[in-house]
């Protein structure tokens, strides 16, 4: 191969690979919200968590279940809070729910059980 072709090749390679770079969008994440909190607390912890929109929510069962996840429908579209809601209550450690918001808006969710002690979280999405 001549070196004239190899460094084209690089070159091609190098812009392909810098377009390939920036076209990904940025890689989403997801993040933990704990059911009842390491202290022993009827809440969500952390309660309130901003995030992006592509993010993923993993609500994992930790202490005083047990818990769910219901999202606000008098804070929110109701038909949208009853589908993203995860009504079935958890009851061993570890257990978990997992939602991904791809919307931006402010969701705001409850535990069935425990609203009335506090257990209310929101999800930011920017
Ligand atoms: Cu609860």
């Amino acid at each position: 191969m001549s070196k004239k072709l190899a460094v084209l090749l690089a070159t091609i390679l190098l812009v392909i690979s810098s377009f390939v770079i920036s076209a990904a969008p940025a890689a989403a994440e997801t993040y933990t919200v704990k059911m009842g909190s390491d202290s022993g607390l009827l809440k969500f912890e952390p309660d309130t968590l901003t995030i992006k929109a592509g993010d993923t929510v993993k609500w994992v069962n930790n202490k005083l279940a047990p818990h769910n996840v219901v999202f606000d429908s008098s804070k929110m579209d109701e038909a949208v809070a009853t589908k993203m809601s995860h009504k079935n209550l958890v009851f061993s450690p570890g257990e978990s729910y997992e939602s991904t918001f791809d919307e931006p808006g402010e969701y705001t969710y409850y535990c069935e059980p425990h609203r009335g002690a506090g257990m209310v979280g929101k999800i930011i999405v920017k």
